[in-house]
């Protein structure tokens, strides 16, 4: 009897812990009291039919005017054994003395149209440029999560350099379920020359597509 008295809450606890549904998602566990512009996403990314998070918010750093630090947090939260847990995060800390970039827009999106989900990052640089920036992914790769990064674009492999065409530059990007559509503008030797820096990128020589897929968990320019 008194074997029985012991055994029966601790059964009763095991099945309470076994039986957990996930535990309802509270953006205010994953943000700071100062966060601003709060969003919040579902994506499936591991395609279990059970949504992750993806949360965005913004936090105001400034001490005073000498230090002012304003950050952008994007993380990827997923419900690991009924507990929200950060599994991806990429910030963006711009403050008054060091600019890095800016976060420029994310969308999740099916990339390779396998069902999972991806979240395509796409992110500035500090002063307007004749590129927009770039980007990364997050996606699931054999179960973990990771961030990919753009692959690194080799200038020659496509500018025309016997025709003058010097410089290439990303100017939009484009999710598809085909991958990432590059939109890049050429410019040409011809055009630029004797130019000011405002009036470097006035005219181009031509526009450039290129795709990039997701294969066996790595981004590929065709
Ligand atoms: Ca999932
Ligand atoms: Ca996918």
């Amino acid at each position: 009897m008194k074997i029985t008295l012991w055994v029966l809450p601790l059964i009763s606890i095991l099945l309470v812990a076994g039986c957990q549904t996930p535990g309802t998602f509270n953006a205010s566990d994953f943000t700071p009291p100062n966060a601003q512009d709060i969003s919040v996403q579902d994506a499936d990314f591991n395609g279990d039919g059970i949504s992750e998070k993806v949360l965005y918010y913004k936090s105001d750093d400034t001490v005073d005017s000498q230090s002012k630090t304003t950050n952008q947090h994007l993380l990827v939260i997923s419900n690991e054994n009924s507990q929200w847990q950060t599994v991806k995060e990429d910030a963006f800390a711009n403050s008054n003395k060091a600019v890095l970039r800016f976060l420029r827009d994310h969308q999740v999106v099916d990339i390779n149209n396998d069902g999972n989900q991806e979240l395509l990052v796409q992110w500035s640089y500090e002063r307007p440029m004749p590129s927009i920036g770039s980007y990364n992914i997050v996606t699931v790769i054999n179960g973990e999560y990771k961030i990919l990064d753009a692959p690194k674009l080799n200038n020659l492999e496509y500018l025309d350099i016997e025709s003058g065409e010097a410089e290439m530059h990303l100017r939009s990007i484009l999710a598809t379920r085909n991958g990432i559509e590059e939109n890049y503008t050429i410019y040409c030797q011809e055009d630029m020359e004797g130019k000011p820096m405002s009036n470097l990128y006035e005219k181009s020589c031509r526009e450039l597509k290129i795709t990039v897929t997701l294969d066996n968990g790595t981004l590929i320019r065709q």
